[in-house]
């Protein structure tokens, strides 16, 4: 095994060094060692104080994700924290890069911290499904008070170093090495005579704190905001405990939860996505090391809403952008939409107007291609006609300079035609953001036929810089994303038309997690929007394929959802919360007539199953086209630009929680019933067979 901890002593300091690359996360043998060596310092009367501080990138990055779901094995990470804590001898821990999870709770139990300018700390388990399970909930409230413990724990947003020194959770900022740093802060302590603080011994809340209060507010702000989650009300139960119990029965009752939370499928789900997450940056047959095209500066082609949310997402991230319209006034307009949205982030507290001034500052509108000419990627944000993209794609290929990366927005049109319109179709790659661009995570990179490895690559890392999760896909109709949220959406059509009204089906989706109903959605995004592709897509469909038809009724009443003020739902005088529409019954009727079919009422497990075994369905057959490289993608897609519940997993892995024989044995039912849209997929059908799960694939 190789060696993850070594002490060294400086005097009558002893210096420990932790080395388990990449993240230095507490697994086994880096729990042992760490004992080890503490219990050797303990033991060595020649040492006065400790340093503890860690090589690589960060210091811990938390427990090793990888061993919860499998046997405990000693010593845990409680008992290492303790021992920390109970030394008699004053230790100091030196932060840098990131102290996350058990890494600052190791950190909270040793006497004295310092960090870099740059460091951050944060208890992330919550997003996990967890929460943190060695101490923190007991010692951060001890340090930060009860307020800011809470917003940590149950948000699992880190900090950075400057604040953490404010919230009493750092001592001191340092910036010089790591080393130097760490023993010189423990000789200061040696000569001052201050031995072990110990955070377990403070009071666990600041002294004009109303612990009930607090807790009574973020367990109701928890019980609105994240109904369905299983962690974060555990998250505030743990604190609860820190400010009611001693220090080792609130270690215990935080113990208790944690076991709760760990047994949980929701963590299991959680701690999915989580890996799915990195999985997604490893695409087969591109080699780590394949080199990457620098991106310096970027366009955006098109000010509209997605063009203008493009736009930004370079700017929040210091990357100098231009945005090209096509006349003054349409320029004028977007530039003043990117103020709108700084301004609102300014006036929630989000953003502080120095951070808005300097975004602005790197947003340059242009009116002139010639202005494209030197960035190293331009982002093409236009209308959706292939006929449009063809005349950008012909003016960006005569303009922009060789090597820069021409991409493609596009939800729908095909990305392989659209790079025939260049001469360097090698250079062209879609970069398929979701609407509101600069809020949602989820980046769809679309690989053509012709995408050179390195612009693929290069693509694949801007999506990391941009803080998006980036996932790799193929051209086909409508992607990965959208091409499954054609099959949900139509059965949401369908189950109207057999007898459901929107609001129920739009709350039997919301009940199972889903952030907005499917119907809902529809209105919100436009049902010219809708109908446009749905004609789009008439011309290929396969025999047997029928098409609901209330949406064509809709359309041709003018009834365009939100925008017109009736769709699915109504909007009295422009109010977003959705009533019936009146109207709507009698074109059910109709539909339903059409069909040769009588409307009756429907369980709303019948919704539910129809919504989404369509999507898994339709997965199936995506990744046996090779469209998703694996299934663990095509949750992740769910997850950050659907509006899946996180604490499923996505589409996927939820079938594979459900069974694969139950989930088929219902498309066959459905199938039988419901005709051709139901085919069940042969990926589906050979798992089945041969008893595997898609995270067997
Ligand atoms: C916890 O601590 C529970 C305790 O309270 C109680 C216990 C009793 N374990 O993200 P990256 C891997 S729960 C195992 O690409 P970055 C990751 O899979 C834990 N592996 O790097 C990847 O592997 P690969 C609470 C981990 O620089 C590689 O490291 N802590 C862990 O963009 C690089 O990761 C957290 O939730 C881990 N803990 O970001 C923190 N962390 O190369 C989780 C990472 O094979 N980690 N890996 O794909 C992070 O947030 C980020 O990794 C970090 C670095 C910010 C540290």
């Amino acid at each position: 095994m190789p060696e993850v901890v070594r002490v060294e002593r400086h005097g009558d300091v002893a210096l420990i060094k932790v080395d388990n690359p990449p993240v230095n996360a507490l697994g086994l043998a880096l729990r042992a060692g760490l004992l080890a060596a503490f219990r050797a310092t303990e033991a060595d009367a020649a040492v006065r104080a400790v340093v503890l501080l860690c090589e690589g990138r960060t210091f811990m990055a938390g427990a090793d994700i990888k061993e919860f779901g499998k046997p405990a094995q000693a010593p845990s990470l409680p008992e290492l924290v303790e021992a920390i804590e109970a030394a008699s001898k004053p230790s100091v821990a030196v932060i840098h890069g990131s102290a996350l999870g058990g890494g600052l709770e190791v950190a909270l139990a040793c006497h004295y911290r310092i960090a870099t300018t740059t460091a951050q700390v944060g208890l992330p388990e919550v997003k996990l499904g967890l929460l943190p399970g060695a101490g923190g909930t007991q010692r951060l409230p001890r340090l930060a008070g009860v307020a800011k413990a809470l917003e940590m724990i149950v948000s699992g947003a880190p900090i950075g170093a400057a604040q953490a020194v404010e919230q009493g959770i750092v001592d001191e900022l340092l910036d010089s090495d790591l080393a130097d740093a760490g023993l010189a802060y423990a000789r200061r302590l040696i000569a001052e005579g201050r031995g072990p603080r110990r955070t377990g011994e403070r009071q666990a809340h600041l002294p004009d704190e109303d612990c009930a209060a607090l807790i009574a507010a973020k367990h109701a702000e928890v019980q609105k905001r994240q109904p369905g989650l299983f962690s974060p009300l555990r998250c505030v139960a743990a604190v609860e405990a820190a400010t009611r119990l001693p220090l080792a029965e609130g270690l215990k009752r935080e113990r208790e939860l944690f076991q709760e939370c760990l047994a949980s499928a929701q963590r299991a789900a959680l701690i999915h996505s989580f890996f799915a997450e990195r999985e997604a940056a490893k695409i087969a047959g591109l080699p780590a090391d394949t080199p990457l095209r620098e991106v310096r500066s970027a366009a955006v082609v098109g000010g509209g809403t997605m063009g203008v949310g493009i736009a930004l997402c370079f700017a929040n991230v210091g990357i100098p952008v231009k945005l090209l319209e096509i006349d003054g006034a349409a320029l004028e307009r977007a530039l003043q939409r990117a103020r709108a949205i700084y301004q609102a982030s300014v006036e929630r507290g989000s953003l502080s107007a120095e951070a808005r001034d300097k975004r602005l500052g790197l947003l340059q509108g242009v009116l002139d291609d010639a202005a494209l000419a030197d960035v190293d990627l331009v982002i093409e944000a236009v209308f959706e006609s292939l006929e449009v993209k063809r005349q950008v794609f012909a003016r960006l290929d005569a303009v922009c300079k060789p090597g820069a990366i021409l991409a493609s927005n596009t939800s729908s049109l095909d990305l392989d035609q659209i790079a025939a319109f260049t001469q360097r179709p090698q250079d062209v790659v879609g970069l398929h953001f979701f609407s509101p661009a600069n809020v949602m995570r989820l980046l769809e990179v679309v690989r053509g036929k012709a995408t050179s490895a390195e612009v693929l690559a290069s693509a694949m890392h801007l999506g990391k810089r941009l803080k998006k999760v980036a996932v790799a896909v193929g051209v086909c109709d409508g992607f990965v994303g959208n091409r499954m949220i054609f099959q949900y959406g139509r059965q949401a059509e369908f189950l109207l038309e057999e007898g459901a009204s929107p609001a129920q089906v739009d709350k039997a989706l919301r009940d199972f997690g889903m952030a907005m109903g499917p119907l809902a959605v529809r209105d919100l995004s436009g049902l010219d929007i809708s109908h446009a592709i749905r004609e789009g897509q008439r011309p290929r469909l396969k025999p047997g394929q029928t098409l609901p038809t209330v949406l064509d009724q809709l359309f041709a009443a003018g009834m365009l959802g939100q925008k017109s003020g009736v769709g699915f739902y109504r909007y009295q005088d422009g109010a977003r919360a959705p009533q019936d529409n009146p109207a709507l019954p009698a074109m059910l009727e109709q539909a339903a007539a059409l069909r040769g079919i009588r409307r009756q009422p429907l369980s709303d497990e019948h919704i539910v199953e129809r919504c989404l075994f369509a999507l898994i369905n339709e997965a199936a057959q995506i990744l046996d086209e090779g469209i998703a490289q694996r299934a663990s993608d095509i949750d992740l897609i769910f997850l950050n630009g659907y509006g899946f519940p996180s604490w499923r997993g996505g589409p996927l892995f939820y079938a594979d929680s459900l069974g694969l024989e139950h989930v088929l044995q219902r498309i066959r039912e459905f199938h039988q019933r419901f005709g051709a849209w139901w085919q069940p997929a042969p990926l589906l059908e050979r798992l089945v067979a041969e008893g595997r799960r898609f995270a067997d694939l």
